[in-house]
């Protein structure tokens, strides 16, 4: 067996497994170990890529259903072929993140990660962290139906966050009251119309003999 751990890591029996094409796609990855952790889940995380290590991509798909892992994270830039090549070797479920490092700003991911053929699915996300966070969350649905303390954890989570918003604009009611003289938005003028010139305000000319005096 491949061990994908650091040596010394705190780790019971990951059930999730989290591979990316680089580690420059980590900080957007670790979003997804972030929530993970969150809901009590045992994770690993590993490096691995269709392109640049393809034997190491085929023997941890091949054997991550027997090392008791159920569900694979793989998130991955540019032509991001990581989820779609796993989906092609096992029956666990496989969740796509795709990364916005490409000039292509992960639309490039995007569309190789969502745009499997019938018969290999990857349950693809959103691009960038926020994708990389769902899958996280996505992966603890996928638990939590057969483990009910997940289950409940996801159930607490969404009630701090339907809470967290209703403070965020208990906040922004307080604001708007303590400052009641918030501009206007500018309406905005309807496309291909003409901004109208300003007018200039003349300043009057003081009557003759009289000297302009310092503004009051
Ligand atoms: P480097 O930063 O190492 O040059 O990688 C990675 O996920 C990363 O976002 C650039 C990007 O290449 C991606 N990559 C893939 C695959 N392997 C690496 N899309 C793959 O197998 O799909």
């Amino acid at each position: 067996m491949t061990p994908y751990l650091k040596k010394g890591a705190r780790m019971a029996k990951p059930l999730v497994g989290i591979l990316m094409g680089s580690d420059s796609d980590l900080p957007i990855m670790q979003e997804a170990g972030a929530m993970l952790r969150e809901f009590g889940i045992e994770y690993e995380m590993t490096i691995a890529s269709a392109h640049r290590t393809p034997k190491k991509v085929l023997e941890y798909s091949q054997t991550a259903e027997r090392r008791g892992l159920k569900v694979l994270i793989a998130g991955a830039g540019w032509a991001a072929h990581l989820a779609g090549f796993i989906a092609s070797q096992t029956t666990l479920p496989v969740i796509g993140v795709p990364i916005d490092s490409s000039a292509l700003k992960g639309m490039d991911a995007l569309l190789s990660t969502v745009q499997m053929p019938g018969g290999i699915p990857v349950a693809t996300m959103s691009i960038g962290k926020g994708g990389a966070k769902n899958a996280g969350i996505f992966a603890a649905q996928i638990i939590g139906t057969a483990d009910v303390k997940v289950a409940n954890r996801l159930k607490v989570f969404k009630v701090e966050m339907e809470r967290e918003v209703e403070e965020k604009a208990k906040k922004l009611v307080a604001v708007s009251v303590a400052e009641p003289t918030l501009p206007e938005p500018e309406a905005a003028a309807p496309a291909g119309a003409k901004k109208k010139p300003r007018r200039r305000r003349w300043k009057k000319k003081p009557a003759a003999g009289q000297t302009q005096g310092p503004a009051s």
